[in-house]
């Protein structure tokens, strides 16, 4: 098998750079070979109860995301990514927030800090309150079977105390 048929889907969304701003035109891609799970998951009145489930953060769309459902802002909560085959990190990407266009960005609480763990790897980032997808400069030396992301501290939302990540894009190898 060729070093590269795992990440091949992954590299083809790189043809902008990762730190270009996102538009309202979604571009991320589903991610194969990752299973998505959560500390928590929002449900809402009247929605689906999978709305919000750790899923919709690795489904591909920027118009779903995974919510936490703690009954505060969710500082501790967390989602992780299962890999169906341990593989070296060369970047994880997320892109914060819900919803494609700023109102519905702002609506949301948005994740100011978090904690990355991968393997012994553990990472605090701070994040600028910017729509856009934020490369969180996480590599890893060693294959690892998962990774973790912990909030740590909100931008707090117009509406309600939910923080949610539209989607999580990782390059692995
Ligand atoms: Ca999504």
């Amino acid at each position: 098998m060729p070093w590269f048929s795992g990440a091949l889907p992954i590299f083809l969304t790189l043809a902008s750079p990762a730190d270009a701003v996102v538009d309202d035109a979604p571009r991320a891609v589903a991610q194969p070979g990752m299973r998505a799970t959560a500390s928590s998951v929002l449900v809402a009145k009247k929605r689906a109860k999978d709305r919000y489930a750790a899923e919709r953060a690795i489904d591909g769309s920027l118009s779903t995301c995974w919510c936490e459902g703690a009954a505060d802002v969710g500082k501790g909560e967390w989602i992780q990514i299962d890999f169906d085959v341990p593989a070296r990190i060369r970047a994880v990407r997320i892109y914060p927030g819900c919803g494609t266009t700023e109102a519905v960005y702002r609506a949301s609480d948005r994740i100011a800090r978090l904690t990355a763990t991968a393997g012994d790897l553990s990472r605090s980032v701070d994040l600028p309150d910017v729509r856009k997808l934020h490369d969180l400069g996480l590599s890893t030396d060693q294959p690892v079977s998962s990774i973790r992301l912990i909030v740590e501290d909100v931008y707090p939302g117009a509406r309600g105390q939910d923080t949610c990540i539209a989607q999580i894009e990782i390059d692995k190898e």
